[in-house]
């Protein structure tokens, strides 16, 4: 069955203009002005709308078991709340306890994304370092369409990595063709901390923020910037939310680095305030990793966003509820880290960034699904309206507006943490592979339709390059 949009200004991280799109078989067939509608298609009318790729997050957790609980939403459901915030993609992650198999961990995540609505596709995380996992990381990038490994530098005694294992991991990657993920807070530090505001009596939610202050972002981004320079590799710095990390990879950017960061809209527009409340369960909800921030840090996201220091941002989509959360009650350090956000990403950044003035539409394009789809090699399949593209659209209105709460929302948690926020700007109809899954506040979503994306690894040439341009050369001696 063929979808015809018609009427609407299509705008792409490149430019803006007037046609219809027709769409068929899954893919976009055609793109152009009073396109005919085939006999029997689907009309959208989408005049007065931007018809736009469908955001991309590439920082997910549905279901996610961690400290010792497991995330409340689940692959379904969570691709569901996206569509209906104008998402038509997530990239999840597969972490791997340390010491397990990445193929068992890769295939189990495989079996619990099967309910998916929407496409998604999965970085994998290393957590050790074995003969096995060199293996493995060979077979998951030849046979799996992996092309992305995730490293913790933060969660000492559970998933972080030390420096040894990401210089080994990075030379693996790169030779790989693959790309290298990092949460980049100094584990170590981090756990001295916590033990010493445990032992000053500090146990109550504002001490998660105490433990995890700027500079322990701040170091672990330079130091893993210089791992990835002595390397050659790229590096893509998760949920950066702090002025530091933001300035180290403007530094390393600018000295011709290849490295990537990615800004949560949380972050953007919340900040450590919230762990002021009275209320544990309320400043518990904020407890994620990296924390809300000093409000001055918020100003030099954006200017991250602005400058192209920052290129995507997603959300760290990982919700626990109240009874969940309640685990920390008496030690902070038990509380599950993680909040959501996956419904809200398009319309906080579009209230906030565009109509604010700080993002042009198509820099909003840019930062909500195209770079994401250029940085992790599925570009122009996901990111673009092209023809020959997947259908994954979302038609955006740019004058509605909605108030956010849990009231409303469609994410399985029983906290949003932009309760009551006013935003202007949201997803009027979402489309994923060319059906319409959510359109004028009803969703459409059908459970276990969504595909896993193969994602290439980036050409040989590119990893030989960055070798050869760094490989060592010894002294030879007649
Ligand atoms: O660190 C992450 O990205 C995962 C474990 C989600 N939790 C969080 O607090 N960000
Ligand atoms: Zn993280
Ligand atoms: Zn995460």
């Amino acid at each position: 069955m063929s979808l015809l949009i018609r009427g609407g200004e299509i705008v792409t991280a490149e430019r803006q203009f007037r046609a219809d799109v027709l769409c068929e078989g899954g893919l976009i067939q055609a793109i152009g002005p009073d396109l005919e509608a085939p006999t029997g298609a689907e009309v959208v009318e989408a005049g007065g709308l931007l018809v736009m790729p469908g955001g991309i997050d590439p920082h997910t957790h549905m279901e996610l078991p961690f400290m010792g609980t497991v995330a409340s939403e689940d692959f379904f459901s969570g691709t569901s709340a996206g569509a209906a915030g104008g998402n038509t993609m997530i990239i999840d992650f597969v972490i791997p306890s340390p010491g397990a198999s990445l193929l068992d961990a890769f295939k189990t995540w495989r079996g619990w994304a099967e309910k998916s609505a929407t496409d998604y596709s999965f970085h994998v995380a290393i957590t050790g370092w074995s003969d096995q996992v060199h293996e493995e990381m060979g077979v998951l990038t030849r046979d799996h369409g992996v092309n992305s490994f995730k490293h913790f530098m933060a969660y000492k005694g559970a998933i972080m990595v030390d420096d040894g294992i990401m210089l080994n991991s990075f030379t693996r990657a790169l030779e790989l063709g693959a790309i290298c993920n990092v949460h980049a807070e100094n584990g170590e530090a981090v756990a001295f901390m916590q033990k010493k505001l445990l032992a000053m009596g500090i146990t109550g939610p504002e001490g998660h923020a105490l433990s995890r202050p700027p500079e322990v972002e701040g170091e672990a981004a330079q130091r893993v910037i210089a791992i990835a320079e002595l390397l050659g590799a790229p590096v893509y710095i998760v949920h950066v939310s702090t002025a530091e990390a933001t300035d180290a990879i403007a530094r390393a950017r600018a000295k011709g680095l290849r490295v990537y960061g990615e800004v949560l809209p949380q972050h953007l527009v919340i900040d450590e305030s919230v762990y002021q409340n009275p209320d544990f369960a309320t400043a518990a909800a904020y407890v994620m990793s990296p924390p809300f921030r000093p409000k001055h840090h918020q100003k030099a996201l954006w200017a991250g966003l602005a400058s192209g220091a920052l290129q995507t941002t997603a959300t760290d989509h990982c919700c626990f509820c109240a009874p969940q959360k309640a685990a920390g009650r008496e030690n902070f350090t038990l509380i599950p880290n993680g909040t959501g956000g996956i419904e809200d990403r398009m319309s906080i950044l579009w209230h906030h960034g565009v109509r604010a003035g700080r993002l042009t539409p198509s820099e909003f394009v840019a930062v909500t699904s195209t770079n994401t789809a250029k940085i992790f090699n599925i570009h122009p399949r996901k990111g673009a309206v092209v023809v020959g593209a997947d259908a994954d659209l979302v038609l955006w209105d740019p004058a509605a507006s909605r108030t956010i709460s849990v009231k409303t929302h469609h994410q399985r948690v029983d906290f949003n943490i932009y309760e009551g926020m006013e935003v202007t700007g949201l997803a009027a109809s979402t489309i994923s592979q060319g059906k319409v899954v959510w359109h004028r506040g009803e969703l459409r979503t059908v459970r276990g339709v969504g595909r896993y994306i193969d994602r290439p690894c980036f050409a040989p040439v590119f990893s030989a390059l960055s070798l050869a341009a760094k490989a060592p050369v010894g002294v030879v001696r007649s």
